[in-house]
Parts: C-alpha cells; structure tokens; sequence
C-alpha cells in the first residue's frame, strides 16, 4: 500500500513539474518575435551586389550537402594543439568580420558579395602554428583541396565565410564554410571546406595546381604557369 502510495506521488509530482515547465516555455514563445528567413541583400554601402544565384556551378563534383549535425572542421599538421571543431564552434567562438570582395573564376565570369566569417588566422592561431609551417593545405567535402602560403593568411585578414549577402551559404556555394581568398583566382576558394592543414611542403599542389593553374593565383597575374 505504502508502495501505491509513493508511486502516485511521484507520478503527480512529475506532472506538476513538466506542467509548469510547459505553460512557462508557451509564455516565453508567445513573446519572443519568431526569425524568419533573412533575404539575400542586393546592395552594401552604396555597393550593388551580385547574386548567390549568379555563380556558374561547375564544381569537380557538383554540389555538396554537408550533413551539420556530424560536420567538423579539423586544424591539423603542423601545430602544438590539433583541434577539432563543429559548425556552432566555429561560429560562435570566434569574432565575425564582413566585407565585400569580388570572385574572379578563370572562365571570365565574376560575383561581387559581402562575405561574413571568421578569420582564418584566428583559427590556426588557436592551435599555434610550429615553425615549420609554411603552408596551409585545405581540404573540402568533394575530395577538393587547394593551398596557400601560412604568411599571406597571417598577413591579411583572410576570411572563411558561412554567410554570403546575410545569408547562411546554400549548399551549392559551399556550406558550411567558403574561404574568401581575397586577390586569387577563383580556383583558391575552396566550398566545403572540412580540414585547415599546416605543412611545410612548399611544393604542395591542389586540384587545379596540379592540373597546371598557377598556384600563386594573384589575380594581377595570369593563371596559367609561367
Ligand atoms: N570544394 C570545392 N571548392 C571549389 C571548387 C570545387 O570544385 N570544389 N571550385 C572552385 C572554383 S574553380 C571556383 S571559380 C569557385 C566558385 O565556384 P562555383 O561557381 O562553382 O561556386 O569555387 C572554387 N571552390
Ligand atoms: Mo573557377
């Protein structure tokens, strides 16, 4: 009987509980405006913009879909404290920055955006750079992967970018992370990017390099080899 007695108690107890818990989240809902989706932008600071949809998709394997939930960025090679980092960690741990830069593809076509993320340098400083480190190899989602000097990274406030025109990345122009390599070619902004790996082989050539693009890539240059 005592038993009886317990249970019945414990079970009214817990309704109580969640009872209040929920009528205190409805108010709280009620009050708190609901976000809707951000539209695209088209113009900053006097600045007419392109377009997300103004890109020409021709990715070596067509758009990725990052699964976020399992996503996480990894800092590697040659550093003291490898890291690893999901989506949230990213975004939320680290100051963002915004600017308008313009992506040259090599076909000849261009798109002018306000990019908005975190810079790179933050990133690899987190994890502190060893004195070997020379180059930074990043890798993407589609096998993807390109490379830029350590110091050109460190020197400019390079961005990775999860937002373009105030609004997340759609899949097609890489989410979650698009790096914004301000002055190269379009062949250095890797979609997609999964991995920021720090190396000292100079050599180091990525898809396109390989396949006998440039890999300065300044845009003030030609993006064949010379
Ligand atoms: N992961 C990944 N990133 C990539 C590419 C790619 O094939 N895979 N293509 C590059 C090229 S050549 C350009 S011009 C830019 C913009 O390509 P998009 O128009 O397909 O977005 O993304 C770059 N980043
Ligand atoms: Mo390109």
């Amino acid at each position: 009987m005592r038993k009886v007695i317990v249970v019945v108690a414990v079970v009214l107890v817990t309704l109580f509980i969640s009872a209040t818990a929920l009528t205190g989240c409805t108010g709280r809902n009620a009050k708190t405006p609901s976000e809707l989706e951000p539209v695209e932008i088209t113009e900053y600071e006097g600045q007419k913009l392109s377009s997300a949809d103004d890109f020409r998709e021709n990715s070596i394997k067509g758009p990725q879909y990052v699964d976020i939930s399992s996503y996480q960025l990894e800092v590697s090679g040659l550093v003291e404290n490898p890291k690893s980092y999901s989506y949230d960690e990213v975004t939320s741990e680290n100051q963002h920055y915004k600017k308008v830069v313009t992506l040259d593809c090599v076909e000849g076509w261009s798109a002018t955006i306000l990019w908005e993320g975190v810079l790179v340098k933050d990133l690899i400083a987190k994890s502190g750079p060893l004195a070997d480190a020379k180059v930074v190899i990043f890798h993407a989602h589609d096998g993807y992967t390109t490379s830029l000097p350590l110091e050109y990274l460190m020197d400019n406030n390079i961005i990775m970018a999860h937002k373009m025109n105030e609004i997340n990345l759609p899949p097609e122009r890489g989410f979650p992370f698009q790096l914004v390599a301000e002055s190269k070619w379009g062949y250095k902004w890797i979609k997609w990017v999964t991995e920021i790996e720090l190396s000292d082989d100079v050599d180091y050539r990525g898809y396109w390099e390989n396949r006998g693009y440039s890999n300065d890539a300044d845009l003030d240059k030609g993006f064949f080899e010379r």
